[in-house]
């Protein structure tokens, strides 16, 4: 294997800032310090004021410089760090400068980390964390993603990749010495107890009803009702600005239309969805289609209806219910309360003007409180990502047949297989097994500099 290129980039935000900070990690670093830096590389680890010069001895900038020499860095290899003046011309020449060593090239988004996760200083599990943390805007988000990074997570996954291990060893013992000890179905009760456990392990971490990925990707509120009961006024409402359109004719809303907001601490999508009612339109039935899974995949339901329109009553096609969630999940918002007559209202949860914001400020405090139960529903849990729920689910899969193999007594070689199955799906989750796709998959999504 050739010396690895050297990579270089801006790890700081937009430019102009007040500092800019040019990352360079690999070997060339040592040749940079001697050709660009004036005094040559300063001492590990010490900030040091230094001229940044090109080739021919220009001044590119002046500003402090970090050298952190391998492997006590972060990528583990050497790397430098200069603190720059931030403006856009002062970190183009920089860049220039650097990358005109022919070793020397601009990184790929989060190829630092990928080098901190190859040279052993992350798992997959924790670089994914890095990732989470820089791009967290909620503190919810950010307490999952350092619990991540600090190696909660991987921790639960290790575990069990180590106790599946030592079990694979007491069925590979069995496999090779099948005379020894007692009879099969003996020796099988411990094996099927550790099985056993393991899968209501797995299980409660996969039946936390999503919270994890929903921390950090959004929460999801669904507005649905029939055409022209203000659905889309009331998005608008909720995110402040013209977000989707309003007009008198039912039917106006086609599309899903997402909006995202912070409610209760948590990042939380609320969509508008396309008036239910039976139509020949077949744009308008793709759209109420959409409507119905958005409200399907939903936490929470808002179910408005027109509350000055009490005939017949509010449930005019039973392919289309005013109802169709029971509480927790379905909330019913009624509307138009100007329009509507005080003594004769339906049966709601909230009495909402849309158009002149009646009752919103009590409506968001009530999804903020429910949003925020069930985002605490669930203490610390181990899902974050969906990558990690399907390797999980698959790993469970492989446990049950595990199981299965047991209890009919099929041989102690099926066991095995099974056991070292559900063992690659839990390295596959930590990035132990390091399939390319995956890595290529999960660092491409970094910012650039990370
Ligand atoms: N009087 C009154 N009119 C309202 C209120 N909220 C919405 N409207 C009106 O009701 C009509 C329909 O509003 P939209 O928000 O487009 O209704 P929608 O549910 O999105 O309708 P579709 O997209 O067709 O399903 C518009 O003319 C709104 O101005 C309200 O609180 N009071
Ligand atoms: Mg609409």
């Amino acid at each position: 294997m050739g010396a690895r290129d050297t990579i270089c980039a801006l790890a700081s935000g937009p430019l102009p800032s007040a500092i800019a900070v040019v990352r360079i990690s690999g070997p060339a670093v040592y040749e940079i310090g001697a050709l660009f830096l004036a005094s040559g590389l300063p001492p590990a680890r010490r900030g040091t004021l230094t001229k940044l010069i090109d080739r021919d001895g220009q001044l590119v900038d002046e500003g402090i410089v970090l050298f952190a020499p391998a492997p006590n860095s972060y990528t583990g290899e050497d790397t430098l760090e200069l603190f720059l003046h931030g403006g856009p011309a002062v970190v183009a020449h920089a860049l220039d400068v650097l990358t005109s060593l022919p070793e020397v090239r601009l990184a790929e988004p989060g190829e630092f980390t990928r080098r901190a996760f190859e040279a052993g200083k992350l798992n997959l599990t924790q670089a994914e964390g890095v990732a989470d943390l820089i791009e967290a805007e909620t503190l919810a988000q950010k307490g999952q993603a350092l619990r991540q990074l600090a190696g909660g997570l991987s921790e639960t996954y290790a575990r069990w990749r180590d106790e599946l291990m030592g079990l694979l060893a007491l069925v590979e013992v069995m496999i090779d010495f099948p005379d020894e000890g007692d009879v099969d179905s003996n020796a099988a009760s411990p094996v099927h107890a550790k099985v056993s456990q393991l899968m209501t392990e797995v299980e409660a971490a996969l039946g936390d009803g999503g919270i994890g990925e929903r921390i950090r990707d959004g929460f999801r509120i669904a507005i649905i009702g029939e055409p022209n009961v203000g659905k889309s006024t009331l998005l608008n409402q909720l995110a402040g600005r013209e977000a989707a359109i309003v007009t008198a004719r039912p039917g106006t809303t086609r599309d899903v239309i997402e909006i995202r907001r912070v409610l209760g601490g948590h990042v939380v999508w609320i969509a508008d969805t396309a008036g239910l009612r039976e139509t020949e339109d077949e744009i308008e039935a793709e759209g109420i289609r959409r409507a119905r899974m958005t409200a399907e995949d939903a936490d929470l339901c808002l179910m408005v209806i027109d509350a000055s329109d009490m005939s017949p009553n509010p449930t005019p096609s039973p392919l289309y219910p005013a109802y169709p969630y029971a509480p927790p999940k379905g909330i019913i918002v009624a509307n138009k309360r100007d329009l509507a007559d005080r003594n004769n209202l339906p049966r709601y949860d909230y009495l909402i003007g849309a158009n002149d914001g009646y009752g919103i400020a009590q409506l968001e405090a009530g999804l903020a409180y429910r949003i925020s139960a069930l985002a605490g529903s669930v203490e610390a849990p181990v899902i974050t990502r969906a990558r990690h729920r399907e390797k999980l689910t698959r790993g469970l899969a492989a446990l049950a047949s595990a199981k299965t193999a047991l209890e009919a007594d099929l041989g102690f070689e099926l066991v095995a297989e099974d056991l070292r199955l559900a063992i690659r799906e839990m390295q596959g989750i930590i990035g132990e097994i390091g399939v390319e796709d995956v890595l290529g998959a999960v660092f491409s999504r970094f910012c650039i500099g990370k």
